[in-house]
């Protein structure tokens, strides 16, 4: 059996949804409500130490890490294949994806947890919010949800966040003018990995997306949006979230305000 224990359709737990529809492959979603910190309940922290989501758990054994789940996918399930069988290819998907992982994400989550988190935490009752940061298990991650509640990142901080967006774009931009895909002619986990962090920079960076800094990747992401596996994805989204549109925050903060 396989279950993806995952939050909304964007970020981190988008590209392992994405990967698991574009395969085929039934999996059970278990669904971890981040805004009521779901992720740092002993039985989940159980499973994953570092109290994130997403993780799969296939047959029992727990696989961590989104770009690593995804690998482990492509390896266990090979038929729908998103891994270029050409070598040099193949390196450009994983270099693809490590700047995402260490450059895209970090600085593209900066922005939504300033901007879309930060309404959401400051209305915590301070003796509850004390008691959820207990029990997070990594250290940076209570830093950043103790920043945010303060709204406390500095435009300095943000303004690196932006420079990093705007490197990475650049890169999409070179590697879009020669093939359809990121690391070549063929679709792979390089588009997949890099999807939700771009789709989250057409709301959280809109000054910068337009068609004199992006206009292939303004493309490529049509092409990813149109793509079955997306949309499928999408629709297991509890707020009806959707391609620019991430609702979940704006109605919590709502609710517990
Ligand atoms: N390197 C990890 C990062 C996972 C991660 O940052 N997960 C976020 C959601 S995208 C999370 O669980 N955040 C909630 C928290 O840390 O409290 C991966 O790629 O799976």
């Amino acid at each position: 059996m396989l279950e993806l224990y995952h939050y909304e359709p964007y970020a981190n737990s988008m590209k392992c949804m994405v990967c698991l529809k574009e395969k085929g492959i039934d999996f059970v979603s278990r669904y971890v409500d981040i805004l009521k910190f779901e992720q740092h309940e002993p039985s989940f922290v159980a499973l994953n130490p570092n109290g994130q989501v997403p993780i799969l758990v296939h047959d029992g054994k727990v696989i961590v890490e989104s770009t690593v789940i995804n690998e482990y996918l492509e390896d266990v399930f090979p038929q729908v294949r998103l891994r270029p069988t050409d070598a040099y290819e193949r390196h450009r998907m994983r270099v693809i994806s490590k700047w995402n992982d260490e450059i895209l994400m970090p600085s593209v989550s900066m922005l939504g947890w300033h901007s879309r988190f930060h309404p959401f935490a400051k209305n915590i009752d301070e003796k509850e919010f004390q008691q959820r940061m207990r029990r997070v298990p990594l250290y940076e991650i209570r830093e950043k949800w103790e920043t945010t509640r303060k709204g406390a990142f500095t435009e300095a901080q943000l303004n690196e966040s932006r420079r990093k967006i705007r490197w990475m774009i650049a890169r999409m931009e070179e590697a879009l003018s020669d093939s359809k895909w990121l690391a070549g002619p063929e679709y792979s986990l390089a588009d997949i990995n890099t999807y939700p962090q771009i789709e989250g920079v057409t709301r959280l960076y809109k000054e910068f997306w337009n068609e004199k800094n992006a206009a292939r990747s303004i493309e490529w992401l049509a092409r990813m949006n149109e793509r079955p596996a997306v949309k499928a994805a999408f629709a297991l989204s509890r707020f009806s979230n959707a391609p620019g549109q991430a609702r979940d925050a704006d109605k919590t903060a709502r609710a517990t305000a």
